[in-house]
């Protein structure tokens, strides 16, 4: 249902003069519908009391989370090549020795014999790779507790600016803060209404348990340094240095230098910018000097006006963000804090809600990966630990490929580079995994990797024995170029797929008894099988991921007339991979045996033999029913609740189901307080940022899909949204796609040429658009774009 304005705007006063009443009213009281009818603003009544009440700002680099207490303002800060450990590898040379033994003893069904040994003797060296680190923390500390009215803290998405804002007295106080990737430095400023009131001590703390302990100082002229060594960890020594420096500079006033840090005293204004850096170039080399980089971006940025500054930065933020625009519909649900809203949801109407985790999933996004970035990592960019929740670092047999999932379909195909650039790296540390572990040719990375690239099976054979996480990451290489239509930038990727190909030419092995080809060892992610434990022979996951791999490779030779000998190979062996199979229940096998009713974990969190149905396509409602069926009843079984990324990917795969009521019921679960923290972060739990990229995925997915050459129109539609806009989706072939439909129905659409035609097979450039069973096909150019209406039976081109 949505709103009149009429309604609308009575809820939002009758709040106000209530809050006016209760002696909290709005940040300006001047304009009370500023905050609360923003549907891209993330507002609170409260400063944050925990971390994950805190606001995330970044700019894919550095990162900050905004806590927003009017007496002590916290900052935590993270700079993302700040990991423990250096430059390692974790090679294992007795893992090669053992390989033989351990398949023999999976195919001969001893599988607990075979997990003891692959844990005795194939796992990497350390065990654990290093963890993500955080690099402390910006205080500004105002003395005793004020009295305060008023107090609101946002964050606006469409800006990527936070506030805080309260009064004290007659006294109104303002902060705002934003992390600018235009001039790489975080810029806070403090105003007051009334001149000469801002006092205050700016220092710069290391994080909790950091051994040696970094200090505080302050070096003249304004300046708070810290600088520091990160830990080692696992018998890998630290061998980054990092540094982080705060400039101050006041409008009236001055600025005193303490020892730990500066005094502000009597300033009208502050302007504070922070850079950060640390001694990483690349995962091999670590000879940058961050002192001398953060002198160079303050000093950068200190040469512009603050008014400068902060229009540059906004100007590249909307760049991407406002490519995508998304109305849901709102209701009264939509005028209260966000952190009421999260509490409310499960017995509230709230389709905003959706509408803005979606955004603030693109926000995240943008915020945590751009080009030169580290990608997303499992906090995306942010991290108040020294041992975070596994290490906070890059899974890959679901996690970090989740991270990306929204990337190409929300128009942020730009901020899928760091993790192209992650596959570049992993090729080249993965060429020893394979050489060392397997005696291959090709390159291979198991479930994790670091800032160092390792590719080693680690944590233990239940989880590390999955040879499958560089292929996995190869289909990303190949989906950035459907988007995209780039052969400049295939033939750049094409030695990557290839040598991932490689790998595997050289270690499936035939299954006794049969010709298929299958991967041994390996396992369904993470999930025990019947015989108690996860190591097995050819799970579906990795057939379907194989099946992609290779057909990729053929397609991205063919299309770059190149390796044809190459492909002949990978085509003679994509013909051997076992077919997907159905079980005894009518489901989908997770395994090459009928084993799923047996597993430990009927409701297990991964979902991995369902990979084929989403993120791939090989199994869809038109190419091949029956085996969406088995899909359809294997996630029956799994059952909706999960972790949050679970739940993230359940609702993806409904949605390809093309069941829109069950997608919404499961992204509901989604967006409670049991998932989602008062800062919209994704609760595992704990934080885990992938179940919010899954879950922006998910609704995009409700409203647009491509695959096989076709372009659905929202094509699980629920009946929570009857009406809605959506601008700016992309699809595969370079596509972007807007559309508007009410009481349920898809009434126009516009397609536009986003990007260079893709070179996809059967396409020929051509958009084939599908709703509710009828077809259209067109040939939209880049400025006009092709304008379609559904008429009630068909889809007609009107212009
Ligand atoms: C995989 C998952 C866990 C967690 C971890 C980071 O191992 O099974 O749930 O998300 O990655």
């Amino acid at each position: 249902m949505s709103l009149t304005r009429r309604e609308t705007l009575g809820a939002v006063l009758s709040s106000w003069f209530a809050g006016v009443l209760a002696g909290r009213g709005m940040a300006r009281a001047s304009n009370p519908r500023d905050h609360q009818t923003s549907p891209l603003t993330l507002w609170y009544e409260r400063p944050a009391s925990k971390w994950v009440e805190a606001l995330p700002l970044g700019n894919g680099r550095i990162g900050a989370m905004l806590f927003g207490d009017p007496a002590q303002e916290r900052l935590q800060l993270n700079e993302d090549t700040l990991w423990a450990g250096g430059p390692y590898d974790p090679s294992n040379p007795e893992a090669l020795g053992a390989l033989a033994r351990v398949r023999e003893l999976v195919f001969a069904g001893r599988y607990a014999e075979a997990d003891a040994l692959a844990n005795e003797k194939m796992m990497a060296r350390p065990l654990q790779q290093m963890a993500y680190q955080s690099i402390g923390d910006l205080l500004l500390s105002f003395g005793d507790e004020p009295s305060v009215q008023q107090y609101r803290r946002t964050l606006n998405l469409d800006s990527a600016t936070a506030t805080v804002g309260f009064l004290q007295g007659k006294r109104r106080y303002e902060r705002e803060v934003f992390v600018s990737a235009v001039d790489q430095v975080i810029v806070i400023t403090l105003r007051c209404n009334t001149s000469r009131s801002l006092n205050f001590d700016v220092m710069l703390r290391p994080p909790v348990g950091l051994q040696p302990a970094p200090v505080s100082q302050s070096e003249g002229g304004g300046d708070i340094v810290m600088r520091g060594r990160n830990a080692g960890q696992g018998g890998v020594p630290g061998a980054l240095t990092w540094e982080a420096r705060a400039r101050v500079v006041t409008r009236g006033g001055h600025v005193r230098t303490n020892g730990s840090g500066v005094s502000v005293v009597a300033a009208d204004s502050v302007t504070i910018l922070v850079a950060m850096a640390t001694s990483h170039r690349s995962y091999e080399d670590l000879s940058a000097d961050p002192g001398e980089i953060v002198k160079r971006q303050l000093a950068g940025a200190a040469r512009k006006s603050l008014v400068a500054l902060r229009a540059d930065h906004v100007a590249e933020h909307r760049r991407l963000f406002r490519s995508v625009s998304l109305d849901l519909g709102s209701t009264q649900a939509a005028q209260r804090p966000t952190d009421e809203r999260v509490k409310n949801s499960p017995h509230t109407e709230d389709p905003q809600l959706a509408a803005l985790y979606f955004q603030f999933g693109r926000y995240l996004l943008i915020s945590s990966s751009r080009p030169g970035t580290q990608p997303a990592n499992l906090q995306g960019l942010w991290n108040e630990s020294l041992t975070p929740p596994w290490g906070s670092k890059f899974t890959i047999n679901i996690n970090t490929q989740m991270n990306y999932w929204p990337a190409q379909m929300t128009a942020l195909g730009e901020c899928v580079e760091p993790l192209i650039a992650l596959v570049r790296d992993l090729a080249r540390t993965g060429m020893q995994s394979a050489k060392v572990h397997y005696g291959a040719r090709g390159w291979v990375a198991h479930h994790n990797t670091d800032l160092w690239r390792a590719t080693a099976p680690v944590d233990g054979a239940q989880y590390g024995l999955w040879p499958m996480g560089g292929a996995w990451l190869c289909t990303h290489l190949w989906e950035h170029y459907e988007y995209n239509g780039d052969a400049r930038y295939l033939a750049e990727v094409f030695p990557l797929m290839k040598g991932a190909a490689e790998f595997f030419l050289d270690t499936l092995v035939v299954e006794p008894g049969t010709d298929w080809l299958v991967t041994c060892p390996s396992m369904s992610p993470e999930n025990l099988h019947a015989a108690g434990v996860a190591i097995c022979a050819g799970p579906a996951m990795d057939r379907q991921i194989l099946r992609d791999l290779f057909q990729q490779c053929i397609e991205a030779a063919r299309i770059l007339g190149i390796e044809a000998d190459f492909a002949a190979q990978v085509q003679r062996a994509l013909a051997r991979l076992p077919p997907d199979r159905v079980g005894h229940e009518g489901q989908l096998q997770e395994w090459l045996e009928d084993w799923d009713m047996q597993a430990k974990d009927l409701h297990h969190r991964h979902v991995s033999h369902l990979y084929g149905a989403f993120p791939s396509s090989q199994i869809n409602m038109d190419d091949t029913p029956g085996l969406a069926a088995a899909a359809r009843r294997s996630l029956q079984i799994r059952g909706d609740e999960a972790t949050g990324w679970g739940i993230g990917w359940r609702i993806n795969l409904w949605a390809r189901l093309r069941e829109g009521e069950h997608a919404h019921a499961v992204l509901e679960r989604l967006l409670g307080p049991e998932r989602t923290y008062p800062n919209l972060f994704d609760a595992h739990p704990p934080f885990q940022i992938d179940g919010n990229f899954g879950g922006t995925a998910g609704i995009a997915q409700m409203l647009l899909q491509s695959y096989a050459g076709r372009i659905y129109l929202l094509p699980a539609l629920p009946p929570a949204w009857p009406t809605g806009r959506v601008e700016g989706l992309r699809a595969r072939g370079g596509f972007a796609i807007n559309m508007e439909w009410r009481n349920g129905e898809l009434r126009g659409a516009t397609i536009r040429r986003a990007t260079p035609a893709a070179a996809l097979s059967g396409t020929a450039g051509s958009a084939h658009l599908y709703y509710r069973g009828q077809g259209l096909v067109l040939m939209p150019k880049a400025d006009q774009g092709a304008r379609i209406k559904w008429d009630g039976s068909r889809l007609v081109a009107i212009s």
